[in-house]
């Protein structure tokens, strides 16, 4: 739930409603409502359907699922149903009440009826469970999954065990296939690894089975060659999801639940008669440099050895380079250890919301976050005042870097990316939180372990070189105003 006052403090929300929408959450919203004596006579901060020119907040729609500015206790108590109810939607919910003064201190006894059971997740049916089986027995094919996944990792990992398809994931669903398993092909789409296309030319599957994935342009990148000789099976809880990438690929669309269709379909698959991809090589560790600033890549490992390795903590990705580094260099082997946002991508929401990941699940996480997104919050006085021990790894390359890399490719000069330098540790104690500075690689180690120990909010401030080109492959072809009609 999240509770703004009226006017601006619901003007700023919009970005987070909108990437909690575009995510899938569920959020609830409250903010407060001009009350009716007041409308439309200049009231302060005016916050109506009329006044605000952010009528999408106000109405059931695109920006959210259920919106409501009641009047009265009755009219609560039908929010308050509305919103039970749609709490049960399995992909995901967002309500906005807008409450005036009066009811906002108004004796709302508690509504007698709230007996509410959650729907099953949708099965598929059972000709369609039989037509997958016989598609997917029909010729290798290989499995992308998403964050609809995410509840399904068991079988998914016995869908590859038993079939022998090499597994693909998006970004979101880093972990739910462990990605050191042999039969891992890579992440797809945006920081992802060039195995994964690799294994598509090799291989030549002849369909996709693709569960819980958009296949959006961060995961898929429309790439062509994504797309198999008999295209996709596609499995997803939202209706509009299958074909809506790749309108012109052949598809066979699944409205079901990622557990239930595999619970139904893995018995009628035929088992592999060989497991066919190799483990794909590891690259040799980097050895600290002596001079320079510290290379991503090999605060990525350090990273991958401290943070991923030796704790339990929950890594968050910012937008910029943060999420291409951490897409293509970290490796997890359990669902839910890694966290960003690959579809509105705000810059800023890992950075502020670790205190949410930290709170709501009594552990560890570490934000990983540009310079840029860092200064775009300022979460580190809100997690000393609620004493959250939030751990922030800040990429300080005095730039928008993400950003400054893409500019010569399509042609335009660097100008305006760079960031005036900042020290974050000085910013951090100033704030009340900890922090440390790296300027060299040596240090790296001693600088993750002191914010792993550390029992208060914590900064480590790295200076990273800038002249690293990001892992963003294709993405950054992808932009170039020659190569849009082709992207689009
Ligand atoms: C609020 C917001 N503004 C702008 C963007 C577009 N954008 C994406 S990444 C980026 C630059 C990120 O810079 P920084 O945080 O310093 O990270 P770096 O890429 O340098 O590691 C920009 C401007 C965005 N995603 N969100």
């Amino acid at each position: 739930m999240v509770f703004v006052t009226a006017g601006p403090g619901l003007s700023n929300a919009l970005t987070g409603i909108h990437s909690a929408r575009t995510e899938g959450a569920r959020v609830i919203v409250f903010s407060g409502s001009t009350s009716p004596s007041l409308r439309r006579r200049n009231a302060f901060q005016e916050s109506t359907f009329q006044a605000l020119p952010l009528s999408g907040l106000y109405a059931s729609g695109e920006i959210v699922h259920y919106a409501a500015t009641p009047e009265s206790t009755g009219e609560i108590y039908t929010a308050i149903r509305r919103i039970a109810v749609g709490l049960t939607r399995p992909s995901g919910f967002i309500a906005h009440i807008a409450l005036p003064a009066i009811l906002q201190s108004a004796p709302c006894p508690r509504p007698a009826n709230r007996g509410l059971s959650f729907a099953a997740p949708p099965a598929p049916a059972p000709t369609m469970a039989t037509r997958c089986i016989e598609l997917l027995n029909d010729g290798p094919f290989v499995t992308w999954i998403g964050h609809g996944a995410r509840g399904a990792a068991s079988l998914v990992r016995a869908l590859a065990e038993k079939t022998g398809c090499p597994v693909i994931c998006s970004a979101r669903a880093k972990g739910i296939f462990p990605e050191q398993h042999p039969q891992f092909a890579g992440v797809s789409g945006f920081g992802g690894h060039d195995t994964v296309r690799r294994m598509m030319r090799q291989m030549a599957p002849r369909r996709a089975l693709v569960l819980g994935t958009r296949l959006g342009e961060f995961t898929s990148g429309y790439a062509a060659d994504m797309v198999p000789s008999h295209g996709f099976v596609h499995v997803d809880i939202e209706a509009d999801v299958p074909g809506s990438a790749y309108p012109d690929a052949p598809l066979v669309a699944v409205q079901a639940d990622v557990t239930e269709f595999l619970t139904a379909v893995l018995p009628g698959l035929h088992p592999a008669r060989e497991v066919p991809l190799p483990a794909a090589a590891v690259p040799a560790a980097l050895t600290p440099r002596v001079t320079g600033a510290v290379r991503p890549a090999y605060l990525m490992e350090a990273v991958q050895r401290l943070v991923v390795e030796d704790s339990n903590a929950t890594v968050l990705a910012d937008a910029g380079n943060a999420l291409a580094w951490t897409v293509h260099h970290l490796h997890f082997a359990e669902a839910g250890r890694y966290r960003t946002s690959t579809n509105f991508s705000a810059m800023g929401h890992a950075a502020a919301g670790i205190l949410g990941t930290v709170l709501a699940s009594g552990h560890q996480a570490v934000a990983i976050v540009g310079d840029g997104a860092f200064l775009m919050q300022n979460e580190i006085s809100t997690a000393v005042s609620v004493q959250c021990p939030t751990a922030w790894i800040v990429l300080n390359d005095a730039r928008y870097n993400m950003v400054g890399q893409v500019l010569p490719h399509l042609g335009f000069d660097r100008r305006h990316i760079e960031i005036p330098p900042v020290d974050f540790t000085m910013l951090a104690r100033s704030l009340g939180a900890e922090g440390v500075r790296v300027e060299r690689e040596c240090d790296v180690d001693a600088a993750l372990r002191a914010m792993l120990a550390a029992k208060r909010p914590f900064v480590v401030d790295v200076v990273i070189d800038a002249a690293e080109m990001a892992p963003v492959g294709a993405r950054t072809a992808a932009l170039s105003p020659t190569q849009l009609p082709r992207a689009l």
